[in-house]
């Protein structure tokens, strides 16, 4: 027998060829039928695939092939993230454009995609560093600006006093500027917020449908992150009568036990008491040093500084006095809080540092600490002692009694505080979308009208320091104000990069639409599959669930109720590890794909990395297994290839071995369909096409005989099921033993559930009860024969010998309690 050699490196370029010459994966401007969206999260051209990216996308390409072989209209689109700081980075490396290192990033990325073999309508393109692109963002921000989502307000940055530069938070390493290695300071400045606080609780309650379609895990963390907490404002009056301080409070139930008030550093009464005395100055300007990344802010040293301030406890009447602390955010709540050392730890610990009070007023079992010896603070609910009228009540009760006894004096109320702020998407950087707004001095800050958009991002700076060019280009920055004519500046900061990945997946389905986005985007969304890593489990998936209510919200998609959250399922990959750890650069631990590709082709990439974990699992890379991958496409190959042809069709009667082989063909479809559309255990279904490749592989016979026709179609079952993997070999041997359909539509193997029949059961023998063997019967058997079988097996004999039968139960199907005297 003479057969072609298995050779992906010449198959696999002439397949991707005819298939983008065929313009094969296109979708139709509207679906026709039922639609299915399968995305995976865009890539940053950063310049070389890396096998994340492999596992990702090999991912959402079998689900893509297995939908349309579902008869599925199929969108699968691909396109870059391609604003922010690694170009700025690489610009100041080696001189270069952060534009032209960018698209040729793309150019060779979008090669090696294309080396993959992945399924994508290559003319939906986006990459996000386009006007075409920016500018519907540039149109929307005016849009949330007329509805006062959009606002400014001063903000801290990390501030480079030697580079003279804001700096991003991952330009700060070790507290200093990643170049000019000097100690960062914090600065506030006015920046640009979206209002993304006034989505909290639809945010929120929104999880609630995506139960069981996304992992438990995500949204547990959307869930905390939008923190919501129900507490108390609560008032104190300033003992010189000149106002009140407002705290928030989760616990107005300890409210007998605050001993002092602590205020942020940044609150107005901590600055006031600050330009009358050099201590409190000084220990506000030391909370000023340092990055401000909340990690920091979390890690460091609890310290304070007392203002000289004094309240009244709002229900007692005593006289507390109020501190100024680093750990106290002016962002949340009311930038105060009522201190219960007794109950807090934070507040203990500050309380021990300091010498303040201590007034235990919970009580969780009989005994009753004193103060002085408690060794922590006692957070759990209980009952309430020393609080007065609401001695005896358990904590739940004693909030709403004391928010009540506090609105009735006018000082507080019941309210929600959600842990989630607004969104500032100011960044101080050159290579992002321009904020399309002007400062004008008589005016003020002026929207550019909607008629000059987009504001381009000049692309033709060589950058030499961090600084962003924007800031010293007169040609960008000198504009006449829109209002009043007279000379204004165009502001210089661009928008975060989240931005863009926050609705490209809507522009994916009219990417050339001459709005923001037009009614082919109801007609596609949601994303049906959304797949990424988990490390976007709060950010960028919160963001795009936000965004995707504001463009419903200014008119882009409808207020049907089915379009408001934006993926309909979700799933996030594992890693790519390799001896343990996360394949990194810095590990010096990578596996370069285009290496593999070369080697070995993209099939067996992809069916290696599919192969070896499910897909929410980690994988640990094993060179053994790429090559028992590779071993295992060309024993395909040649077997395929080893078939004589023709294909006959099924004889009416089958023998034993043939209705064997071909219930052996019937199980490993149920099993791999199961695997594509529920559980997505991808692994599971190869292993199951594993298997049937070697029970045919077993096969001997000849043209004519029923098992030839049932190995031609267990042939044909596992090119379809394997499909979805390994796209290019499957499609070559299909054009020689397929049935004339092109493959990429064929439909879905159906079973037979008439094959999967079987001729004998399996039943349990038991033997007063107790398990003594598992027998082989035929399935047809009644009771009757049954009985008679099983007492006359030759296997029982040492069971049954020198014994009485007395009685014999049968359950079909299941077992056969034999009960001997
Ligand atoms: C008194 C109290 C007693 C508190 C007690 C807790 C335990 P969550 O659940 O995250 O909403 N807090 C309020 N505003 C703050 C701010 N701006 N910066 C830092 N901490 C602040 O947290 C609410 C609790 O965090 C509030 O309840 C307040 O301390 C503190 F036994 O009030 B609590
Ligand atoms: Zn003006």
């Amino acid at each position: 027998m003479t057969y072609t050699p298995y050779h992906p490196q010449s198959l696999e370029p002439a397949l991707q060829q005819r298939w983008e010459a065929e313009g094969r994966f296109r979708a139709p401007a509207y679906p026709d039928g039922e639609k299915f969206y399968a995305l995976a999260m865009f890539p940053y051209p950063s310049g070389q695939l890396h096998m994340g990216h492999v596992r990702n996308y090999s991912i959402v390409d079998a689900i893509a092939r297995y939908q349309r072989m579902r008869g599925k209209t199929v969108l699968h689109p691909m396109g870059w993230d391609a604003f922010g700081l690694p170009a700025e980075n690489a610009a100041l490396k080696n001189g270069s454009a952060p534009a032209a290192w960018t698209f040729s990033n793309i150019e060779h990325m979008r090669g090696q995609l294309r080396r993959l073999g992945l399924s994508y309508d290559w003319s939906r393109e986006i990459a996000t560093c386009t006007p075409d692109y920016y500018r519907w963002e540039q149109w929307l921000f005016l849009k949330l600006y007329e509805r006062g989502l959009v606002y400014q307000k001063l903000s801290a940055v990390n501030w480079d006093p030697v580079d003279q530069t804001v700096l991003a938070n991952e330009q700060v390493v070790d507290g200093r500027g990643w170049r000019s290695g000097a100690l960062v300071e914090r600065r506030e400045i006015r920046q640009w917020f979206l209002r993304i606080s006034a989505y909290a609780d639809e945010l929120l309650a929104g999880l609630d449908s995506l139960q069981g379609q996304w992992p438990e895990q995500v949204l547990a963390m959307q869930r905390n992150w939008i923190g919501r907490s129900e507490g108390a404002e609560i008032h104190f009056p300033l003992a010189d009568g000149s106002g009140v301080i407002k705290v928030f409070s989760t616990r107005p139930d300890t409210l007998f036990g605050a001993t002092y008030l602590a205020v942020a550093p940044e609150h107005p009464l901590a600055e006031q008491a600050a330009a009358a005395n050099a201590q409190i100055a000084a220990f506000l300007a030391r909370c000023k040093q340092g990055a401000v990344s909340e990690a920091s802010l979390e890690t460091q040293e609890k310290e304070g500084v007392y203002l000289g301030i004094e309240v009244r406890h709002p229900l007692t009447g005593a006289l507390l006095p109020v501190w100024a602390a680093n750990f106290v955010l002016m962002g949340y709540g009311e930038g105060a809080v009522m201190s219960v050392p007794a109950h807090d730890q934070r507040d203990f610990e500050f309380a021990r540092k300091y010498g303040l009070p201590l007034r235990v007023v919970i009580r969780v079992d009989d005994a009753d600490p004193g103060a002085d010896e408690l060794q922590a603070a006692i957070t759990a609910p209980g009952t309430l002692i020393h609080s007065a009228d609401f001695d005896g009540l358990p904590s739940a009760v004693a909030k709403v009694a004391i928010t009540e006894a506090l609105a009735a004096k006018g000082l507080g109320q019941k309210t929600i505080n959600y842990r989630l702020r607004d969104w500032g998407i100011s960044r101080q950087r050159y290579w992002g979308t321009p904020i399309p707004m002007i400062h004008c001095p008589h005016c003020g800050v002026v929207p550019v009208p909607e008629a000059e958009l987009p504001v381009v991002l000049p692309t033709h700076y060589q950058l030499h320091d961090p600084r962003s060019p924007l800031r010293d280009d007169p040609t960008f920055l000198e504009v006449a104000c829109p209002k009043c004519g007279a000379a204004a500046q165009r502001e210089t900061d661009t928008m975060d990069t989240f931005v863009e990945s926050s609705w490209y997946y809507a522009r994916f389905a009219c990417p050339d639409a001459e709005q923001m986005l037009d009614q082919r985007a109801a007609a596609w969304l949601p994303v049906d599959q959304y797949v990424g890593g988990v490390e976007h489990a709060v950010l960028h998936l919160l963001y795009a669930r936000f965004f995707n209510r504001l463009l419903r919200d200014v008119g882009l998609l409808p207020k049907d109720g089915a379009h408001d959250e934006p993926f309909r399922r979700l799933l996030t990959q594992g890693m790519v590890l390799k001896d343990g750890s996360k394949m990194s650069k810095s590990k010096g631990n990578t596996v370069d794909p285009q290496a593999i590709l070369d080697r070995y082709g993209a099939d067996t990439a992809r069916l290696f990395i599919l192969f070896a974990a499910p897909p929410e699992q980690s994988l640990e890379w094993s060179d053994q297994a790429v090559e028992g991958a590779h071993r295992f496409l060309q024993r395909i190959w040649r077997m395929v290839q080893e078939y004589s042809l023709p294909l006959t069709p099924l004889p009416v009667r089958l023998g034993p071995a043939a209705r064997e082989l071909r219930r052996a063909v019937h199980q490993c479809i149920e099993r791999v369909s199961s695997n594509m559309a529920e559980r997505q255990h991808f692994n599971v279904a190869i292993a199951a096409c594993m298997e049937l490749s070697n029970q045919l592989g077993r096969v001997e016979a000849a043209p004519g005989e029923d098992l030839h026709a049932v190995l031609g179609e267990g042939l044909q079952a596992l090119l379809l099921l394997l499909s979805p993997f390994a796209p290019h070999l499957t499609e070559a041997l299909w054009e020689r033993i397929g049935d004339g359909q092109a493959l990429f539509t064929h439909p879905w193997p159906e079973v037979d559930a008439e094959a999967l029949r079987s001729d004998t059961v399996s039943l349990v023998i038991q033997v007063n009860g107790k398990l003594r063997e598992r027998l082989d019967f035929s399935a047809t058997s009644s009771p009757a024969e049954l009985e008679q079988a099983v007492l006359t097996h030759p296997d029982m004999a040492r069971h049954l010998s020198g014994k009485e039968v007395r009685k014999v139960i049968v359950v079909p199907g299941r077992l056969i309690n034999i009960v001997v005297a």
